[in-house]
C-alpha cells in the first residue's frame, strides 16, 4: 500500500505535467450539430478509462453515428461515481446534454456482486501512479473540461441502472452497440430480459487476445487475457455462448497492438484548434510523460477509440471467424481465466485479425479530424456589468 504521502506525491507529479492552463476562461453555451440525419443511434458501454473518453470526444463528433446513450461499469478502470462524473462531463462539454443518457452500471463483477469482493477487479490498482485513483479523474484533468470544477454527479437526478438503460435503448431503436469496457452490464441484461437482449443488431466489442498475448501487467501469472475481458470473465463467458455471439466483432489485442502512436501525430495533436483535441492532446502528454515514461510508444495503444473507428468503417481491418470460448473457471483460476481461446466446441466469433499501416494511418487522421471539427461550438457567457 501506498502512503498518504506518497499519495501526495503521485498527485503532484502528475498535475505539474497539466499546468498547460484550462481549456476555458469563461462559461460557455456549448452546441453540438456533428451528428447528421441518419446516423446509426448506438449505445456505448464504458468503464471510463482514458481512452474510453477519447472514444467518446471522437464519436460525438461523428457525423455517421448517434450515440444515445453511455452506460458506465465501475468493475474497470475507473470507480462507478467517478467514472459518472466523467462521462457527465464529457457529454456537457461535447453538447450533448439532453441528448445522451448516462446510465449507472455494475459496481461488481458477477463473481463479486454477492460478495462486494475484489476477484479480477484487483487487477486494476487504485495507488499507484495512473491507477485506477487517477483514472477516476482521467488522470487530474477533467477539472480542465471546463472553467470550474462541476459535480454534476451528485448534483443530476439520480441515474437509471444500466442495464435497464441498455434496454430502454434497445426497445427504442438504438441496436449497435460498442463495448469498450467489461462484459457486466451486457451479461445483466441477457439474464434478466433475454428478448431484448437479442435485438442487438451489431455489437462491437474492444477486448480479448486471440493470436496476440494478453496484456494482464499487474497479474504477471496471466500471459492469454486481455483485461476487458478478465475483469469479468463469467459475465464474457456467457455473452460469447449466446445469442450475441452471431452479431459480435471483437477488435482486441491482435490489432490495436498492430496501431502504434507516433510522435508526428501527438505534433499534430497539440497543433489542432479544436478544444476536443487540445483536451486529448494534454492526455497524451501527461500519459506518455506520467503513466508510460520512456515506453509510451511501445506500450500505449488508441486501444477503444481503434474498437469505435472499426464500428464506423469495418474496412480499417480484416476479420476472421473462429470458434472461441472465454476461460472462467470456479473456483478462478487467474493464470488462464480470462483467455479467449480457440475451441472447436465454442461458439464462432467474428474478431478482428488484422490491419495494414495505411489503414491505422487512415483511421488515425480521421479521428484526428473528427476531434478537430469545428461542428461543436463554444460561445462564451458575457455576463451583465454590474
Ligand atoms: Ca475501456
Amino acid at each position: 500500500m501506498v502512503s498518504f504521502f506518497g499519495r501526495l506525491t503521485h498527485l503532484a507529479l502528475i498535475a505539474a505535467s497539466a499546468l498547460a492552463g484550462n481549456l476555458f476562461d469563461s462559461e460557455v453555451i456549448t452546441t453540438n450539430t456533428c451528428t447528421k440525419p441518419g446516423a446509426t443511434p448506438t449505445v456505448v458501454i464504458i468503464d471510463a478509462d482514458m481512452d474510453d473518453i477519447v472514444a467518446l470526444l471522437y464519436l460525438f463528433k461523428e457525423p455517421t453515428v448517434n450515440v444515445t446513450a453511455v452506460i458506465v461499469d465501475g468493475d474497470g478502470w475507473a470507480h462507478l461515481e467517478e467514472g459518472l462524473e466523467s462521462v457527465l462531463r464529457t457529454v456537457e462539454f461535447s453538447g450533448m446534454t439532453g441528448r445522451v443518457q448516462v446510465g449507472a452500471g455494475a459496481r461488481y463483477n458477477m463473481v463479486n456482486n454477492a460478495t462486494h469482493g475484489h476477484v479480477y477487479q484487483d487487477s486494476v490498482p487504485d495507488d499507484i501512479i495512473c491507477g485506477r485513483n487517477d483514472v477516476d479523474s482521467v488522470l487530474h484533468l477533467r477539472d480542465q473540461f471546463l472553467f470550474r470544477p462541476r459535480n454534476l454527479y451528485n448534483s443530476s437526478v439520480p441515474l437509471e441502472e444500466g442495464w435497464k438503460v441498455l434496454q430502454k435503448h434497445l426497445n427504442s431503436g438504438s441496436t449497435q452497440v460498442l463495448s469498450t469496457g467489461t462484459f457486466t452490464t451486457l451479461n445483466l441484461l441477457r439474464l434478466n430480459d433475454a428478448t431484448t437482449f437479442d435485438k442487438i443488431s451489431n455489437l462491437v466489442v474492444m477486448g480479448g487476445a486471440v493470436h496476440a498475448p494478453g496484456n494482464l501487467w499487474s497479474v504477471p501469472e496471466n500471459k492469454v487475457a486481455e483485461f476487458n475481458i478478465y475483469l469479468d470473465p463469467q459475465a464474457a463467458r456467457d455473452v460469447f455462448a449466446s445469442s450475441a455471439a452471431k452479431k459480435m466483432k471483437l477488435v482486441g489485442l491482435d490489432v490495436t497492438d498492430k496501431y502504434p502512436i507516433e510522435r508526428s501525430y501527438l505534433e499534430d495533436l497539440a497543433k489542432a484548434t479544436a478544444k476536443d483535441a487540445q483536451f486529448v492532446s494534454k492526455l497524451m502528454d501527461v500519459t506518455e510523460h506520467q503513466c508510460f515514461p520512456d515506453r509510451f510508444f511501445t506500450t500505449f495503444h488508441f486501444w477503444d477509440p481503434l474498437a469505435a473507428g472499426v464500428m464506423v468503417d469495418p474496412s480499417l481491418v480484416t476479420f476472421d471467424t473462429a470458434n472461441m470460448e472465454v476461460v472462467a473457471n470456479t473456483p478462478i483460476n487467474k493464470t488462464v481465466d480470462g483467455w479467449t481461446k480457440i475451441n472447436p466446441a465454442g461458439a464462432a466469433i467474428t474478431y478482428a485479425r488484422n490491419i495494414t499501416q495505411d489503414n491505422a494511418d487512415r483511421f488515425a487522421a480521421h479521428l484526428l479530424k473528427n476531434l478537430n471539427s469545428d461542428c461543436i461550438s463554444r460561445v462564451p457567457i458575457t455576463k451583465p456589468a454590474c
